[in-house]
C-alpha cells in the first residue's frame, strides 16, 4: 500500500493517479518521480500495463525503480531518447507553477528526467500549494561530501541555515552518493537569482528550487482534481 501523503488520503492519491493516466498514450516513455504521489501513480501504470498498456519508464530514484520493477512497468535509461511526459510530485507549487521539490532527497535525478521530457505534470495535494516559494521553510540542497563544510558556509552567507539531513542516526545519502543540506530559509522573492547563486557554490550539486519546469499541476483538493496549467494561472 502506499501511505498516503499528508493531507492527502488514499482515495486521493489514487484520484490522482487516475488522472495523471489519462495524460500516457500507449507507446509512451515516461519519466517515474518519486515519492508518495509519484508511487500513486507507478502503482496505477502498473496496473495498466498488467492490462496491456505498452509503455517504458524512466525512474527518478533507486526507490521508485525498485517499486517499478515490483509492479511490472519496464525500465530503460535516458539514452532512449527524449521522454514523452514525466509524472512526479512536488514540496511546495506557487502561482507561476514553480515548485521546491526534494523533501525526499531525488531532487537531481528528478530534474534530469524532466528535463528531459517533452511535458511535465506535478501530482500534489492542495496544501502543498504557497503563495511563494519557502514558505513551508525547507529548500534541500544536495552536495558532495568532499565539499561539505566550505558548502556549509558559503549556504550561510546567502542567509540560508543548513542542517545535515540525517537517516537513522547517520547522515542520509542520495542515490548519487551524496549529502542533503536542508536549508531553512525564508519566503523567496528573488528565486531564479537565488537559485542561481546556490548553484553557483562549488560542490553544490543541485537544489530543490525547479523553475520553469512543470507545464501542469494536478491538485488533489476534496474529492476533486484541480488542474493548473503554466500561463493559464493568476499572478
Ligand atoms: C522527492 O525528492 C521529492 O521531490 C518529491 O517529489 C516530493 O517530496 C513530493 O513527495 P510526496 O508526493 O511524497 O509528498
Amino acid at each position: 500500500m502506499t501511505t498516503p501523503a499528508p493531507g492527502l488520503d488514499q482515495a486521493q492519491l489514487e484520484r490522482l493517479a487516475a488522472r495523471a493516466l489519462e495524460h500516457v498514450r500507449d507507446g509512451a516513455l515516461v519519466g517515474l518521480g518519486s515519492g508518495r504521489a509519484a508511487s500513486a501513480f507507478v502503482r496505477a501504470l502498473g496496473a495498466r500495463v498488467a492490462q496491456g498498456l505498452r509503455v517504458r519508464g524512466v525512474p527518478t530514484s533507486e526507490a521508485t525503480a525498485r517499486l517499478a520493477r515490483e509492479v511490472g512497468v519496464p525500465l530503460v535509461g535516458l539514452e532512449e531518447g527524449i521522454l514523452d511526459i514525466t509524472m512526479d510530485g512536488a514540496d511546495e507549487v506557487d502561482p507561476h507553477l514553480d515548485l521546491i521539490k526534494g523533501y525526499g532527497g531525488a531532487l537531481v535525478r528528478e530534474r534530469i528526467v524532466a528535463t528531459a521530457s517533452r511535458r511535465r505534470v506535478t501530482l500534489v495535494g492542495g496544501e502543498k500549494l504557497v503563495p511563494v516559494l519557502g514558505t513551508r521553510g525547507r529548500l534541500p540542497v544536495e552536495v558532495i561530501p568532499f565539499a561539505w563544510p566550505l558548502v556549509v558556509r558559503e549556504l550561510a552567507a546567502l542567509g540560508c541555515r543548513p542542517t545535515l539531513r540525517m537517516a537513522g542516526g547517520v547522515p542520509f545519502v542520495t542515490d548519487n552518493g551524496n549529502r542533503i543540506a536542508d536549508c531553512a530559509v525564508r519566503p523567496i522573492e528573488a528565486k531564479a537569482a537565488f537559485g542561481r547563486d546556490l548553484r553557483a557554490i562549488p560542490g553544490v550539486v543541485d537544489t530543490g528550487l525547479f523553475l520553469g519546469i512543470t507545464d501542469l499541476v494536478l491538485v488533489a483538493e476534496g474529492r476533486g482534481i484541480r488542474e493548473m496549467r503554466r500561463g493559464a494561472t493568476s499572478a
